[in-house]
């Protein structure tokens, strides 16, 4: 007999709305009463014409995964989904849950995810929702998700006990069906397709050796099945490659302050050729050469002015679409290249409207996120192919193409600043001050720097016209030099000050400077505008990328 529909009176809480990247919190907000039914049932409140229709579903693996998973289907069949695909174990990486979604052609997807943020029962969790496309929901979405939540009264759910979800397989829930699948199996058939998987296992065949640092966190299954599996890269190239709750008890972020293990290795004696990271979820990857960063703006634009050379590229770029923050050298190489690129609020989000009308092909931001539209979300793993390919065609090294590259365009020299866990207030009033003094500064001079603009970044999008306000705040100066602000939307404590800093230098002699060296007097600039010291009481950033 199929279980009886449950409806379940609740009330609202008031925080539940949508940030950069769907809902985060802390794992005990999300284990109150309801609070994670109030918000599943407020996405589906929010969305028409689902009966009957697929649901994928998947997460990072992250402490309480499972719970909420087995929670999520049975309201997804008392709300009347027909079928749900899982990620075995409940995983699905979030570019995997993008590519399943695709190529299912699902009505939409849940993932369960804080993304870099760390796991554990004192940290974070999260849950965000994709749309048909395979991308996060725009914010025309989040913000119907938002309302309804403002009002919910009551959730649906099952009476019936939590599914084995450890063997692929399809089973019945409440007349729903359930089908556990392999989290990897679309995802690499996709790779394939895209790269020349014969010419990457030739170069690492002919000794080019790389490490990946999955860190404790979803691609290490990835990792394993197309790195050493597939490409034949030798057992014991994926470190810390099994998912754990806790991601080992460190943060999953891949960045030369949270990467150690690779970072240690990469910049060692006898380092490898080539060493690469992924976060919590598999979006963001990390690139290194041997004993060389490169930084997320600079992989995106190594990346397009190389993608003839991979064949799932080989016929061009549409364009190329960079989050406002991201540096400007993708635009130097979509100029040569005749492309468009546009320029984004921080988030994929926003990327996903130029990606389904064709407008542009690759896609990136500062914060290690690059992807094309192979799928609707950025993609670690993908941006590690990418690069391998690149690299088994060339026959060069990491640094060496990366240098070619600026002696061909110039660099953009970039860095990224962040204070962590600032009280709120301070945060909001740091942005206010600045937001105030905005106006007066083009055509003033700071520290020899004439301002050409400043404002606060808005955008329309250009396919559906839809805007957004209060994006950033951006400073630029003459010589093309820009200082941007802005306030974290992902974090879950307090407020992160994010300062992104850029110049351009076209010069090769002096390319081989240090980012901090060469961005000195904008980080000195920067801390006069903001009044970052006085008002945060932080000598420092937390993490400098
Ligand atoms: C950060 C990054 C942003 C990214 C977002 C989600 O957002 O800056 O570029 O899209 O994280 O990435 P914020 O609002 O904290 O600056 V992930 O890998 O956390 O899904
Ligand atoms: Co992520």
């Amino acid at each position: 007999m199929s279980p009886t529909v449950k409806h379940v009176p609740t009330t609202p809480f008031d925080d539940q709305r949508p940030g950069t990247s769907g809902l985060r919190k802390k794992v005990r907000t999300f284990r109150q009463p309801g609070y994670l039914e109030n918000f599943v049932q407020s996405v589906f409140d929010s969305l028409e014409g689902f009966r009957g229709q697929t649901l994928v579903v998947g997460g990072d693996g992250r402490y309480w995964n499972l719970e909420a998973i087995q929670v999520i289907l049975r309201m997804a069949a008392a709300n009347g989904f027909g079928r749900v695909l899982v990620g075995r174990d409940g995983l699905l990486s979030t570019p995997a849950a993008s590519a399943v979604i695709r190529a299912h052609r699902a009505f939409g997807g849940l993932i369960l995810s804080a993304s870099h943020n760390p796991g554990g029962p004192d940290a974070d969790f999260g849950i965000k929702y994709n749309t048909g496309n395979g991308g996060p929901a725009p914010e025309k979405v989040t913000e119907a998700i938002y309302a309804a939540s403002r009002q919910i009264g009551e959730y649906r759910t099952l009476e019936a006990p939590d599914l084995d979800l450890s063997r692929p397989g399809a089973t019945e829930l409440g007349g729903m069906q359930v089908e556990v699948i392999d989290p990897v199996a679309d995802y690499a058939a996709l790779m394939e397709r895209l790269f020349d998987f014969g010419a990457i296992s030739g170069l690492l065949a002919s000794g080019f050796r790389i490490r990946f640092d999955a860190m404790h966190a979803i691609t290490g299954p990835y990792a394993h099945a197309i790195l050493e599996q597939r490409l034949g890269a030798p057992a014991g190239t994926v470190i810390n490659g099994t998912p754990l709750p806790d991601f080992g008890g460190g943060h999953p972020d891949p960045n030369l302050t949270y990467a150690h293990d690779l970072v240690e290795e990469m910049y060692g004696p006898d380092a490898p050729d080539f060493g690469a990271a992924s976060d919590g979820d598999g979006d963001r990857n990390m690139i290194l050469g041997r004993g060389f960063f490169v930084t997320p703006s600079d992989s995106l634009a190594v990346l397009a002015a190389n993608a003839r050379l991979v064949p799932g590229y080989a016929g061009g770029l549409k364009g190329i679409a960079r989050s406002m923050p991201t540096s400007q050298a993708a635009d130097r190489v979509a100029e040569k290249l005749g492309i468009p690129c546009f320029e984004t609020p921080t988030g994929w989000k926003f990327f996903g409207n130029l990606l389904d009308a064709g407008r542009a092909t690759l896609c990136g931001e500062e914060s290690f996120g690059t992807g094309s539209d192979h799928v609707r979300e950025k993609d670690g793993l993908w941006a590690v192919l990418f690069w391998l390919n690149i690299l088994a065609v060339r026959r060069e090294g990491v640094e060496a193409v990366v240098r070619t590259h600026w002696a061909e365009f110039g660099r953009n020299v970039y860095s990224r600043h962040d204070y962590e866990g600032i009280p709120a207030e301070a945060a909001s009033g740091l942005m206010a001050h600045l937001r105030a003094r905005l106006a007066a500064l083009p055509g003033t001079d700071l520290d020899g720097n004439r301002v050409a603009y400043a404002d606060d970044f808005g955008y329309t999008d250009p396919v559906d016209g839809s805007t957004s306000s209060g994006q950033g705040l951006r400073v630029g100066f003459e010589d093309g030099s820009r200082i941007v602000f802005r306030l974290s939307g992902t974090g879950t404590e307090g407020a992160t000050l994010r300062v992104y800093l850029e110049r351009f230098d076209p010069d090769t002699d002096r390319h081989h400077l240090d980012a901090q060296e060469a961005l000195a007097d904008l980080i000195h600039i920067a801390d006069g505008l903001a009044e970052i010291r006085a008002r945060t009481g932080r000598e420092a950033p937390d993490v400098i990328t």
